[in-house]
């Protein structure tokens, strides 16, 4: 049988009400919340059981205070996601969904910026690559945001890793809109099902 799963990448506050905002972020969120829905129809039953079926893993940007990536440290970012604070934590929409197993962090080193889901560990140690593969995933759907960095980094590295990629173009936001057209546009051409 082949099986489906959900990546949520960083659908954390400060991407969508917080210091680096994103476009369409509110409708990103909301849309997601449809697109689980969906797969939930005729199921019955509460929320979480969902994940009995269709897995949903959480990626989170996850800072330390002095991050690299920022402003103040010489990177290009103003500071976001820093463990711990609201501005790093998953929608509460969504939280209905999130298992500790299946939320992996990212950007967790100072001195290293990871954008791709590929990168993040959940608190096990474990990879998100390395659960898929334990759930005997063959296609992804991805979301979330930002499309130019995040969504696109862990998009091509899932590809790379062999799996069938359907990214929800209706359940992403962006940090600017040229940047999340061309992304989408480049993805396509690479393999990536734009959905
Ligand atoms: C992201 C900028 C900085 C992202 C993360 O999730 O796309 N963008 N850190
Ligand atoms: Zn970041």
């Amino acid at each position: 049988m082949k099986n489906n799963a959900l990546v949520v990448v960083d659908m954390l506050y400060d991407f969508i009400d917080g210091s680096l905002a994103c476009q369409n972020a509110d409708n990103a969120v909301r849309e997601t919340l449809k697109f689980i829905d969906a797969q939930t129809k005729g199921q019955g039953g509460e929320d979480h059981e969902i994940l009995d079926t269709f897995p949903i893993l959480f990626i989170r940007d996850h800072h330390p205070a002095d991050h690299s990536s920022f402003a103040e440290q010489g990177g290009i970012w103003p500071p976001h996601c820093v463990a711990g604070t609201h501005g790093g934590e998953i929608h509460k929409d969504l939280l209905p969904y999130v298992r500790e197993e299946l939320t992996f962090d990212k950007g967790c080193d100072r001195t290293v910026e990871q954008y791709s889901g590929f990168d993040g560990v959940n608190n096990a140690g474990q990879s998100l690559g390395e659960i898929l593969e334990l759930l005997d995933t063959s296609e992804v759907y991805v979301c979330g945001i930002a499309t130019e960095y995040c969504v696109r980094n862990t998009c091509e590295d899932l590809l790379k890793a062999g799996f069938k990629v359907r990214l929800l173009k209706d359940c992403i936001a962006y940090v600017d809109h040229d940047g999340h057209l061309k992304a989408l546009e480049e993805m396509a051409a690479e393999g990536i099902s734009i959905e």
